[in-house]
């Protein structure tokens, strides 16, 4: 039986397990799931009721994002993701926590200005700052740690590119009001270079 993955096309945590499924070459059967939707069985599966949720022989389920790429990268030895020795290991998922801290900043801010269940009265302006202050913030330490490197960790693609891709992809598509490119073309052009990838290229949101 092949694994089973449960995402949505517009996660982009879902969109980090798939690209590094995608380049790691695992197979897996996409199962698709609005987790927003009323009728939603993902509790099942997880019961915080987010997406990704992988689902391994004998139907134990694995979930987190950071939690299933470790798993992945340990099914297949090819195109390692993430070091094995520690320091270095330490730095590609310190890269991965502020990338996805980017993405928690930014999805807390869009439902609070777009969440249904929250009349337009109760939305809060100042809140919504501050998240998007946070990414302004970390937009800028991904670009000084990027530096003008070709990768953030050594000279091979790893864990730390992707989910900064994946951050910056996500941007471009509910933010496309925050303009990243200009004050840091480094990050611009490391997103165009993976960009060229079939793995991005294969799970671009829609
Ligand atoms: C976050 C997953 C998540 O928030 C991870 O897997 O890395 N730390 C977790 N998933 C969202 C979908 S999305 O906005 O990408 C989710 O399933 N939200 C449903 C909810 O009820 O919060």
């Amino acid at each position: 039986m092949p694994i089973k993955l449960i995402g949505s096309t517009t996660s982009p945590y879902v969109r980090k397990v798939r690209v590094v499924m995608a380049e790691k070459k695992l197979d897996y059967d996409y199962v698709l799931e609005d987790v927003w939707s009323a009728g939603t069985s993902i509790g099942l599966s997880n019961p915080l009721g987010k997406v990704p949720c992988l689902v391994i022989e004998g139907g134990e389920v694995i979930s987190d994002s950071r939690v299933i790429v470790e798993y992945c990268d340990t099914l297949s030895p090819v195109g390692r993701l993430i070091p094995t020795v520690s320091r270095d290991r330490a730095e590609v998922k310190t890269w991965e926590a502020l990338a996805d801290g980017v993405l928690d900043a930014a999805i807390l801010a869009r439902l609070e200005a777009t969440w249904s269940g929250r009349r337009d009265s109760e939305r809060c302006q100042a809140w919504i700052d501050r998240q998007l202050g946070k990414v302004e913030a970390a937009l800028k330490t991904m670009s000084k740690g990027l530096g003008d490197k070709p990768y953030f960790v050594g000279i091979h693609l790893s864990l730390a590119d992707i989910a900064v891709g994946v951050a910056l992809g996500y941007l471009d598509f509910r933010f496309p009001s925050i303009n990243w490119r200009e004050p840091h073309p480094n990050l611009s052009k490391l997103q165009d270079k993976l960009m060229q990838r079939a793995s991005f290229i294969d799970t671009r949101p829609a």
